[in-house]
């Protein structure tokens, strides 16, 4: 049988430990595409070289033609600017909308069968029109951030409990942005609900405030520290774990920017929520019931990725 095709759009900090990832799981072979003359290229070289070392089999290519995308399986999706010192996600709008449009096109007529994860902020708005560009089910188009908030989240857990980070289950709903869900309720160490550790005197309800705070601004502090750009060694990692759950049809429930179609009262928009990835791509989005503030928070989320849509469609009319 053949190798599976993983198509990188954008091959800058996120897109070339993709790429890495990805050839270190022999997920498949690897097409770095970017407008950078060269810059694909050379990476695609670079890690190709890694293969001896790694043991790794995998045809790693560099390229600024989106012909050499064509019969990928799995697209991801970081083509644009991150941010910097002092900028907000919703600061890239309008240059990464202009973005999502060239490699929306891209993908619909060289990649229409794809299962596209959009990585390009800001998240909730990019997906959605990467999704109105390219034309493809909402089923196969979908956005990360979940994943990488719900690990930022988990992380400081770990940290605060003092526990291994492989028996934090944490969950984050909601956009991708500082109106985000940390659902301490879902959230659990070892199957123990964290709520019931605080009532075990494990911690406190001040201390988990300050976690789900921190969590909400984790990219900003990363991006605070680099200076140059954003976090990319756990964005990266979020969106293999997505692409691993597609490619091996592994019905994982994940936090992801899924299209909804009235789940949790909401109609045409993206939003972090539990989905079950699978060979269909979106193969469910799951409903769990949210207490009265969790209801709230979501609301606030989802109203700020409205305002973003509104940004969005005052750009460009064709949204
Ligand atoms: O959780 C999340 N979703 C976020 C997303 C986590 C971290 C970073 N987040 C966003 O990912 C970030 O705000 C950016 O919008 C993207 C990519 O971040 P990265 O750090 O990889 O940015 P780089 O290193 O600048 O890489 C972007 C590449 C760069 O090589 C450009 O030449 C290329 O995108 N680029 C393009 N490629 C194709 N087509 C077009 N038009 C284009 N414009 C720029």
């Amino acid at each position: 049988m053949a190798r599976k095709k993983i198509a990188l759009i954008g091959s800058g900090m996120i897109g070339g430990t993709l790429a890495h990832l990805a050839a270190k799981k022999e997920m498949g072979d690897i097409v770095l595409f970017d407008i950078a003359e060269g810059m694909p290229q050379g990476k695609a070289l670079d890690l190709a070289q890694c293969g001896p070392i790694e043991g790794f089999d995998a045809k790693i290519s560099g390229t600024n033609d989106y012909a050499d995308i064509a019969g990928a399986d799995v697209v991801i999706v970081t083509a644009g600017v991150p941010r910097k010192p002092g900028m907000s996600r919703d600061d890239l709008l309008g240059i990464n909308l202009k973005v999502m449009k060239s490699v929306g096109e891209g993908i619909k007529n060289h990649a229409p069968d794809a299962f596209v994860i959009c990585i390009t902020n800001p998240l909730d708005a990019m997906v959605w029109a990467l999704r109105e560009f390219s034309g493809l089910p909402h089923n196969k188009v979908v956005g990360m951030a979940g994943v990488l908030d719900s690990a930022r989240f988990a992380t400081f857990l770990a940290w605060e409990f003092g526990v291994s980070v492989k028996d934090v289950n944490a969950f984050v709903l909601g956009g991708h942005g500082d109106t985000m869900v940390p659902v301490t309720s879902y959230t659990t160490i070892s199957g123990i609900p964290v709520d019931d550790l605080i009532k075990m005197g494990k911690s406190s309800k001040e201390a988990m405030d300050a976690i789900v705070q921190r969590t909400r601004s984790g990219g900003g502090e990363i991006v605070g520290l680099l200076k140059t750009g954003s976090a990319y060694y756990a964005p990266a990692t979020s969106a293999i774990a997505m692409a691993e759950a597609y490619l091996g049809d592994q019905k994982r429930i994940l936090p992801c920017a899924a299209h909804l179609s009235g789940q949790y009262g909401v109609d045409g928009l993206y939003v972090g929520v539990p989905a079950m990835i699978g060979a269909d791509g979106i193969e469910e989005v799951i409903e769990i019931a949210l207490n009265d503030e969790e209801k709230g928070n979501l609301k606030v989320s989802v109203d700020a990725v409205k305002e973003l849509l509104e940004a969005c469609k005052a750009i460009d009319s064709s949204l």
